[in-house]
């Protein structure tokens, strides 16, 4: 009764539901805001856009607890941090990873530390890191300098690192790609979805590989990654010492999972391909207007590699050459409120009429 009571005031989280294929044990402290076990949408008129019969599902990472992805490896290297007895975390950020390691190490009871690239970080993502209570530092310098000094700061032993270079977090995230398959009982054919630091490329893969191993699924999807025009080291194969995008979320120029990218576009016949920021920005409406589903800009760049796949003669991977009827999935993987302001930017001043029901209908015209 008494264990009863305490399993159901726990929700569950992707720890709970896939302990087997995760590195913890009866003993591990588990850190949870029952993220994951997140919406597969079918979209039908991404479909009907995409056309040869084939399904379009919407994996909506957006509505974690922190409103991204990055939840699903938070929880598992926050707990595996507490196992091994760290006080405080530590991570560099475009803005999402900050917001999901400040409510964990919260939720944990430890402090944590964020190093940001100044100016660069959305407005909504700002605000989660300090309500959570972390230690913001602002550093004058993109994101790959703050992750050279946060690997730094991470050999003095006083703190633990929870970038995705933390094999925790990708242990974590992979949780994804069983969800799917889970939910849809094989894996999909094409797998889309935004590239940054190249984690969550790396993720999946594994997931869906551990998968097929296991015999749960027949299948491996081909992962197709994309990456903004101006922050596209992998497709252009070199650093990129100042990239420059609207998606500042995949503002990244040396990507720590850059080989395990690579290997995972190549294994599973894949492709890496460049969106931008136009082609962001109208996906983003497009997929608010079309599906009600708002996502951040860096989450737009899969609806947007999408577009290009079946419309652009230039996609480095064309759907004319996919069988009819293939089934697709693009992850969405943030929440659209947590970067407002390009798009207050573009919304129209509210001039208030009179509060008659003639002077309302009036207005709305
Ligand atoms: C919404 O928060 O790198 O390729 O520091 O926030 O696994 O890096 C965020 C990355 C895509 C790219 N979409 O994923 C960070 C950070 C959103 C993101 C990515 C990020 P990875």
């Amino acid at each position: 009764m008494h264990s009863a009571i305490a399993k159901s005031q726990r929700s569950r989280g992707v720890i709970d539901r896939y302990r087997e294929f995760l590195p913890v044990s009866a003993s591990t402290p588990i850190v949870s805001l029952g993220e994951g076990n997140t919406p597969l949408i079918y979209c039908q008129q991404l479909s009907k856009r995409v056309g040869r019969g084939c399904r379009v599902f919407v994996k909506n990472e957006g509505v974690n607890p922190t409103g991204s992805f990055k939840d699903r490896g938070m929880t598992v290297a926050v707990s595996k941090s507490l196992e091994r007895g760290a006080r405080a975390i530590i991570c560099a950020s475009t803005g999402n990873t900050s917001a999901s390691a400040s409510a964990y190490a919260a939720r944990g009871g430890i402090s944590c530390v964020v190093i940001l690239p100044v100016g660069k970080i959305a407005t909504g993502k700002l605000l989660q890191a300090f309500v959570y209570g972390a230690r913001i530092v602002a550093i004058d310098g993109n994101f790959d300098d703050a992750l050279r000094i946060v690997r730094e700061l991470g050999e003095s032993g006083d703190f633990a690192i929870v970038n995705s270079i933390n094999p925790d977090r990708i242990a974590g995230q992979k949780t994804a790609a069983f969800e799917i398959v889970d939910e849809t009982g094989d894996a999909p054919d094409l797998h889309l979805l935004p590239v940054g630091n190249a984690g969550n490329i790396t993720a999946y893969w594994a997931g869906y590989r551990e998968y097929r191993a296991r015999e749960r699924s027949t299948k491996l999807p081909a992962m197709i990654g994309f990456q903004a025009a101006g922050a596209a080291p992998i497709f252009y194969n070199q650093i990129i010492e100042k990239p420059e995008t609207i998606a500042s979320a995949i503002r990244i120029g040396n990507p720590a999972s850059w080989k395990q990218a690579c290997a995972a576009i190549a294994e599973s016949r894949g492709a890496i391909d460049v969106v931008s920021d136009e082609e962001i920005v109208a996906a983003q409406n497009w997929l608010a207007q079309h599906e009600g589903i708002f996502v951040e800009p860096a989450s737009a760049a899969s609806i947007a590699g999408l577009f290009k796949c079946c419309e652009s003669h230039e996609a480095a991977y064309s759907f004319q050459k996919i069988p009819e009827a293939s089934r697709i999935v693009c992850t969405v993987t943030g929440h659209g409120l947590k970067d407002p302001d390009a798009i207050i930017q573009r919304m129209e001043e509210l001039k208030p009429v009179a509060a008659t029901t003639n002077d309302v209908r009036r207005a709305i015209g």
